[in-house]
């Protein structure tokens, strides 16, 4: 069926998968399908994720907190969303919306679930400290970005990612628009670290971390398959040059690695438990190459 001989019905009825890769996960109910506890392990931070940009967060800005000498250890466990992990009776606890990435912190007396990751990027960086300024215009600036991204990306991911590489169907009303709309959100970009070393001024903050997610590896060529040459993504030399400078850091790299199950075995660590992981447990050393 394509889109011109469509007529909605006068009420939505959920009749049947709607198609595409995430067909077997989506439902219009919110809550669990199945009795699942989620594990704890030893360290007082506990993420529930999978290495997709939302996930990529929280992971690399923990690897850039131990970076910068903090105490931030931190187990990983993997969340498959494709398996419906997240519908887990466990995982609805700490995430009511059922989406990666979550975390629970439990450095105090009770456990305390922080989900949304704009919300546990700012949680770890006012506890520590660190990549977010404690008061005064650059915090502001640090948190108009990080909400920018919270509120742009998913025209990225669920308008342009989803039209144009996942959905069944290529429709061009659909692919159009949200070209149009990613490409307008990487010239704001463009405009902005044309005048600046990182989005929220001098210093690298959460905003680059949870931007860079998104559009720096849209445009290092790593979203949606070809998307990169599709939206002419050397139109935008400041984006580019800050997406490489962000990328080559040693926490990128490694956060990067933590709850991947797709790409080369040695840049997939499925769980994340001790800094060593990353030289002994990646998918070649442990010898299961299965995703
Ligand atoms: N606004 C949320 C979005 C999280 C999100 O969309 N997560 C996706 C993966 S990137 C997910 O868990 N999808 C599973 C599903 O929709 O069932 C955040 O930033 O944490």
């Amino acid at each position: 069926m394509t889109d011109q001989d469509y007529t909605p019905p006068k009420v939505w009825t959920w009749e049947k998968e709607n198609g595409g890769q995430f067909a077997s996960t989506n439902r219009p109910i919110a809550g669990p399908t199945h009795d699942a506890d989620l594990p704890v392990g030893a360290h007082p931070y506990q993420l529930y994720s999978l290495a997709t940009p939302n996930g990529q967060k929280v992971s690399i800005l923990f690897e850039e907190l131990l970076e910068a000498g903090y105490d931030a250890e931190y187990d990983a466990w993997l969340i498959r969303i494709g398996d419906g992990d997240q519908f887990g009776s466990g995982f609805t606890e700490i995430n009511p919306n059922s989406k990666i990435p979550a975390m629970v912190d439990r450095t105090g007396d009770t456990p305390l679930r922080v989900f949304e990751s704009g919300s546990i990027l700012m949680h770890l960086g006012d506890r520590f400290g660190a990549f977010l300024p404690a008061d005064g215009p650059a915090r502001t600036e640090t948190i108009n970005w990080l909400m920018w991204q919270m509120g742009s990306a998913p025209y990225l991911g669920g308008g342009f990612g989803h039209f144009y590489h996942y959905a069944p169907e290529k429709l061009e009303y659909p692919i159009d628009r949200f070209a149009m709309e990613t490409k307008r959100q990487l010239d704001v970009l463009e405009r902005e670290l044309t005048q600046k070393p990182f989005i929220a001024g001098d210093d690298y903050t959460i905003a680059d971390i949870a931007i860079w997610a998104w559009y720096g590896n849209l445009v290092l060529g790593r979203q949606y398959g070809d998307a990169a040459t599709f939206l002419s993504v050397d139109e935008y030399p400041h984006v580019m040059a800050w997406a490489k400078k962000i990328d080559a850091r040693p926490a990128v790299r490694r956060g990067r690695m933590v709850n991947r199950v797709s790409g080369p075995p040695e840049e997939q660590l499925h769980e994340r438990h001790a800094a060593s992981d990353f030289e002994t447990r990646t998918q070649d050393k442990i010898g299961d190459t299965a995703a």
